[in-house]
């Protein structure tokens, strides 16, 4: 299940100083895989300090964190869902995403052009502009369904939902702010329907300034937001991984910008992962929060779905308050699940498939 995140923002915002920063991290790639796709795609392994304890405990030979795909989309200003500017080819790339990361600027810098440092309107024109072209996609498509459920009278809810969704864009709000479930539009392709995670790129002095975080915050409440320097968190990847951690350890940061940013979008997004540790690796795989052992089951690979059996189930925390599978056997916190299991958060799992 490769997850994928578009990058956008203003021009000038640091989408791109963000998106390097993401994907050159020496501090994640010394412990992760990564890779650059092509120039504005990059795959970053999902900061998980639990698989060095199993890697350890398992001996395994590597680490296989779970990954986030990050785009970083161009082309985005004022009047672009209208074709103006670098046009509308960055639509496309949003569409493929399965969510928005927006950053918006909230640092100071005469040496690059910005029109004025104002969050709330920064995200209004962007918001602005992928309503807008929803709203033309849900007027193309509005007259085909009318005349499809005159025939096909089962269609009828689902042209309620798109009228429903015509109406909440007209007001300028996003499908996703709305909650409208989003099953009967998915055909429509929209863009305000994606998850939204809210980025403020802030300079030191932004960061330091509590108030100001705070009034950031509650413009995009109940988000959580991420506050973080990408400029800084770029200059990280100048150093080599060790000089890295020192100075984010005298900075005082617990947890760096980056690592904050894949977690919130994991949350945002209502994924999880299990995991696997055996002699080769140790492995996080990403699910849906919910999701049951057979389906999780088939993330590994699609004959584990059809074929399984059962899953051997044990917590991470009891493995590693145990210190080995045949501890946790006789301590009895081995769990032996079948079909209608739902899957938790750092459930350590052997897949049992029939042949
Ligand atoms: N001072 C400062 N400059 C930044 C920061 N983030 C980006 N920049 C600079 O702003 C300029 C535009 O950044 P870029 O990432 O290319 O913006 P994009 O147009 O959104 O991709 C570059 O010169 C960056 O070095 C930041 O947090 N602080
Ligand atoms: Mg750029």
């Amino acid at each position: 299940m490769a997850l994928t995140i578009g990058i956008v923002g203003l021009p000038n915002s640091g989408k791109s100083t963000l998106f390097n920063a993401l994907t050159r991290n020496k501090v994640l790639a010394t412990n992760y895989p990564f890779a650059t796709v092509t120039p504005n795609v990059g795959a970053v392994g999902v900061p998980d300090p639990r698989l060095q304890v199993l890697s350890d405990l398992y001996r395994s030979e590597r680490i296989i964190p779970a990954t986030v795909n990050f785009v970083d989309i161009a082309g985005i200003a004022k009047g672009a869902s209208r074709g103006e500017g670098m046009g509308n080819a960055f639509l496309a790339h949003i569409r493929e995403a399965d969510a928005i990361c927006l950053v918006t600027r909230v640092f100071a810098d005469d040496d690059v052009s910005y029109d004025g440092i104002d969050p709330a309107s920064d995200i209004e024109t962007i918001t602005t502009e992928l309503v807008l072209a929803d709203l033309q996609s849900v007027e193309k498509a509005l007259p085909r369904l009318e005349k499809e459920v005159r025939i096909k009278r089962e269609s009828a809810d689902k042209l309620a939902a798109w009228q429903r969704a015509y109406d909440v864009l007209s007001e300028g709000t996003t499908i996703f702010a709305a909650g409208l479930d989003p099953e009967p539009l998915r055909d429509l392709w929209l863009l305000s329907a994606k998850p939204t995670i809210y980025v403020f790129n802030c300079d030191q002095a932004a960061l330091a300034d509590t108030a100001g975080l705070d009034k950031l915050r509650a413009l995009v409440a109940p988000a959580e937001p991420i506050f973080l320097d990408a400029k800084f968190e770029a200059e990280l990847n100048e150093m080599t991984a060790d000089e890295a951690r020192e100075f984010l350890a005298d900075m005082g940061v617990a947890e760096p910008g980056l690592d904050h940013l894949a977690h919130v979008g994991f949350a945002t997004l209502g994924l999880q992962t299990f995991l696997t540790a055996g002699p080769k690796e140790a492995r996080a795989w990403t699910i849906h929060q919910g999701w049951t052992a057979p389906l999780a089951a088939g993330v590994i690979h699609t004959d584990f779905q059809k074929r399984f059996i059962k899953a051997e189930v044990i917590s991470y925390d009891d493995l590693v308050a145990l210190g080995s599978v045949a501890a946790a056997r006789t301590a009895g916190k081995s769990r032996i699940e079948g079909k209608d299991y739902v899957m938790q958060d750092g459930d350590v799992v052997e897949f049992r498939a029939g042949k």
